[in-house]
């Protein structure tokens, strides 16, 4: 792999994961934090601190910009918009579809080169086996930079269209919150009768994992809009077995807050006639005019 330099710009927790898998994959780093201070422990690695945000973005051709969000990049780098003309911006800050193509759109007015990104990874897992990055913009740009961006974690270039890679970070994002929301209550439920935790938590886990692998069905009959083949578990079946999660829940003292908007969808679909199709229906309730 060629050792060229990289440039990270924000060491937080996320950017410093960044940076030191650059560093410890040989690739000279440059990098650069508004708060003064964090960028000591990099250093003692072999980074490079730069004496300033435009010495910083013209160390390297690639700079990699992790920041808090879409108003912080531009609050970063507009000022230094001249310095990045000709080189390639990564962007892996977290943002919408609209903010990765404005951003795309503000790139391309300067003679940037963007490729806006989606880390799905903790920055513990940056690096490892477990990390993926999902990646879309400028095709030539990611070519030329995927064996530096593969010390960050697989990179999966999903599109030339900017904001695919937000899209489908968000998409995996709101499937994890989702999960979360629901293990949550399963714990929180166990809990209202001090079932121990240590060996609830596994078994809600091994549940979880069981069910997730019915995700691909779904995501066809989705795809296709036929919620009526290879129906299992009807949703007629499914929302009667539902009012008793709603009714335990009240009967255990504990609001079912995070469960009840599911079962409001799961009822109405239901009473317009769909009882024996698959509960992935739902989504038909989702989509506005
Ligand atoms: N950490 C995680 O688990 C997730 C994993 C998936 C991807 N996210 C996204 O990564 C972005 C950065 O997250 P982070 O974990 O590094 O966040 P912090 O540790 O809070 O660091 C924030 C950095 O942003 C800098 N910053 C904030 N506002 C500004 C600004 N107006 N101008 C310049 N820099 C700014 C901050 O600098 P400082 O406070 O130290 O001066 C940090 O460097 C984020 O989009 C996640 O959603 C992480």
């Amino acid at each position: 792999m060629s050792k060229s330099p990289v440039t990270v710009l924000g060491l937080g927790a996320m950017g410093t994961a960044l940076a030191t898998a650059f560093v410890t994959g040989g690739l000279p780093t440059t990098v650069w934090n508004r708060t003064p201070g964090k960028a000591e422990p990099l250093v003692a690695l072999g980074a490079t601190a730069a004496d300033g945000l435009p010495s910083a973005v013209t160390a390297s051709e690639l700079v990699v910009v992790c920041l808090l969000d879409h108003d912080s990049v531009h609050e970063t780098l507009d000022p230094v918009a001249d310095g990045l003309s000709g080189r390639t911006l990564v962007n892996l800050t977290n943002g919408t579809p609209a903010q990765a193509r404005e951003m795309a759109g503000w790139a391309a007015g300067r003679g940037i080169a963007y490729v806006d990104g989606g880390i799905m990874a903790i920055p513990p897992g940056i690096g490892t086996e477990q990390a993926f990055l999902l990646y879309s913009g400028s095709r030539s740009a990611f070519d030329a930079f995927a064996p530096a961006l593969e010390l960050l974690g697989a990179p999966r270039f999903v599109g030339e269209d900017p904001g695919l890679a937000a899209l489908l970070d968000i998409a995996l994002l709101s499937g994890m919150y989702g999960m979360f929301a629901g293990a949550f209550h399963a714990l929180a439920l166990a809990n209202t009768e001090q079932f121990p935790a240590a060996e609830f938590g596994p078994l809600l886990a091994g549940w979880i994992t069981a069910m997730a692998s019915g995700i691909p069905h779904y995501a066809h009959q989705i795809e296709t809009g036929d919620y009526a083949t290879g129906v299992v578990s009807n949703i007629g079946m499914q929302a009667a077995a539902f009012a008793n999660l709603l009714e335990t829940a009240e009967a255990q003292g504990l609001s079912p807050e995070l469960l009840a908007p599911l079962g409001s969808l799961m009822s109405r679909r239901v009473a317009d006639g769909h009882g024996r199709e698959d509960v992935s229906g739902v989504v038909e309730l989702l989509k506005r005019a």
